[in-house]
């Protein structure tokens, strides 16, 4: 096992993809962007309470990622989550209207923005506490390893998270015990409004499994072919039964850390040019038209697609009724535990 993968590892992104693939995760990209750009003006009329932590910038982390993961396969995150819920198939309209605290939300109206579940698609949340996650990512990759599913769990986490104790406690085991879990630090440069720089000592987060013999490559994050191409180095790696695997991913988060972010950190100039140079959305969107594979009138339809299954999301929000106060004593304690 090579312990440490650098950048000269990591290949160019190749457009020889399908155009097939590139217009779904075009399309899965955009979800994520109009769906976060909309919960926030749903946030700005009061629609929405509490915490909202927005991921646009960040979309090609989890579409790159999903593409790599095969169905079965288990992801938990923090409290900036919903474009890992939209990448992994859940309904826009549940999302949305756990985000108003509604009855047809994942969590019918009780959880909110941080605190979102399904079963179905193996989404485990939806964290609030930093890190905290990151050990339960692990505890799930160890039950599939217990049943010889096959199955890797992606436990994905912050630069500021990485520099937590349970972290190395969790890589430790996850060594010891050749868990198939990836560990996923989606590097936004930030924690809230504290810079890497200023945080932590070592720039490179991927080489934080060398202590443990954990292998770790650093990814472009605003290009979705090369995080799939990591993505599934890493899926690879997990399944043949290697144990753990570190990516991380270097991403930019263009809005403030959640809705209340008075954004002094840093500049607009950084914020646009990110934005203007490196935005993931525009760099797929330019693979398919150089490639063909779409014109601007097709990009132009899916646009209106996404908006539609976002509007749409948007009303059944506003519709779905609160939960009744009955409620409150539902959802408390498991009633059986399944293998
Ligand atoms: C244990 C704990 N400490 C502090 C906080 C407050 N807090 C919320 S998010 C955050 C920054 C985390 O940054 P990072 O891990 O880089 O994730 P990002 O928000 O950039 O996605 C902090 C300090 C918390 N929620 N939990
Ligand atoms: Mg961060």
């Amino acid at each position: 096992m090579t312990p440490r993968k650098g950048e000269a590892k990591q290949p160019a992104a190749k457009p020889n993809i399908s155009g097939e693939d590139l217009l779904s995760y075009y399309r899965d990209m955009l979800l994520i962007r109009r769906f976060e750009e909309k919960a926030g003006q749903l946030y700005g009329m009061g629609l929405i309470g509490g915490f909202c932590h927005l991921y646009i910038g960040q979309e090609a982390v989890v579409v790159g990622l999903e593409a790599a993961a095969e169905e079965g396969d288990k992801r938990i995150t923090s409290y900036r989550d919903h474009g890992h819920m939209l990448a992994c198939g859940m309904d826009a309209k549940g999302v949305m209207a756990e985000l108003t605290g509604r009855i047809g939300g994942y969590s019918k109206g009780k959880g909110g923005s941080m605190h979102m579940f399904s079963k179905e698609k193996h989404f485990y949340g939806g964290h609030g506490i930093v890190g905290a996650q990151v050990p339960l990512g692990a505890g799930l990759a160890f039950a599939d390893k217990y049943l010889e599913n096959g199955r890797v769990t992606f436990a994905y986490f912050g630069d500021g998270a990485a520099n937590q104790g349970q972290i190395y406690e969790t890589f430790n085991m996850a060594a010891l015990w050749k868990l198939p879990v990836i560990f996923v630090i989606e590097n936004n440069q930030y924690a809230m409004g504290t810079a890497q720089k200023r945080s932590t000592s070592t720039p490179d987060l991927y080489t934080r499994g060398e202590a443990f013999g954990i292998p770790g490559e650093v990814v472009d994050g605003m290009d979705v072919l090369a995080v799939k191409d990591a993505g599934e180095r890493a899926v690879a790696h997990c399944r043949a039964g290697e144990g753990p695997y570190i990516l991380e991913v270097k991403t930019y988060r263009y809005r403030g850390h959640s809705m209340s972010d008075p954004a002094k950190y840093r500049t607009r100039e950084e914020v646009q040019k990110m934005r203007e140079e490196r935005d993931a959305i525009e760099h797929v969107r330019d693979l398919l038209l150089t490639g063909k594979h779409a014109t601007e009138d097709d990009l132009k339809s899916i646009d209106r697609e996404i908006k539609a299954i976002v509007n749409e999301s948007a009303e059944f929000a506003k519709e779905s009724p609160e939960p009744p106060l009955e409620e409150l004593w539902t959802d408390i304690y498991a009633e059986s535990v399944k293998g």
